[in-house]
């Protein structure tokens, strides 16, 4: 079977990004919701990672019938029971911790009511989890998982990245990943380790 396309099915362009230099190596064409016409809403209303990564996946895939790649990812506090988790995106909005309104951006307010949380716990051990799922409509479906292990900083630094990377410190560094350049990152990163680990599988199967 041969591949010659795919759509990076993300509505967050930090994620494309990181995406679209990860798949690089593929050798096939790299599509994004940009270069779609009609656009549709995913719900992501599932309570596990893989379950939304699924949804996102099938959604995408059938509707604009071409393989697809679609990730669930998120940033799981220990000292909060996991938390954020699966609400990752949305954290301000949850009623977990008092529901904050958005002051200067999503990113910027998901810090601060994490940081808030997290304010005189010693216990500051954080991941974050990438679930991403390879879907060729009434083909196959596969999917990967990788872990980016570390602590919460005890305030934002650093400015590249996006989402929660200003407030993670990963193990065995001293600087937050928003700290990081593109390329490194993607080396040391949770959708690293999955792409890397989804696109052994693919050369597997379509070799
Ligand atoms: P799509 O569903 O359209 O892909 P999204 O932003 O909603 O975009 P997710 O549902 O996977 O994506 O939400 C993941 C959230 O977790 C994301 O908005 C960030 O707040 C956070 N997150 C995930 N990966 C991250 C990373 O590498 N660095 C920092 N924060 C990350």
């Amino acid at each position: 079977m041969k591949i010659e396309k795919v759509l990076i099915a993300t509505t967050n362009k930090g994620k494309l990004k990181e995406f679209r230099k990860l798949f690089q190596e593929l050798g096939i064409q790299i599509l994004s919701l940009d270069n779609m016409t009609e656009r549709i809403k995913v719900e992501e209303d599932r309570k596990t990672f893989l379950e939304n990564a699924i949804k996102k996946a099938k959604e995408y895939g059938d509707f604009y019938k071409i393989p697809v790649v679609a990730e669930d990812a998120g940033l799981e506090v220990e000292a909060l029971g996991n938390y954020p988790g699966v609400y990752s995106a949305r954290f301000y909005s949850i009623d977990f911790g008092g529901v904050y309104q958005i002051e200067k951006s999503i990113d910027y307010t998901n810090n601060k009511k994490l940081l808030d949380l997290l304010k005189n716990k010693d216990n500051r051990k954080a991941r974050f989890v990438s679930v991403v799922v390879f879907y060729s409509p009434e083909d196959f479906g596969l999917w990967t998982e990788g872990y980016c292990y570390g602590k919460i900083a005890e305030k934002p630094e650093g400015e590249k990245g996006f989402g929660y990377d200003p407030v993670f410190i990963p193990e065995g560094y001293q600087k937050t990943m928003a700290q990081f350049d593109l390329e490194e990152k993607n080396r040391i990163s949770h959708r690293g380790k999955a792409v890397r680990k989804l696109m052994e599988k693919l050369k597997d199967l379509l070799s």
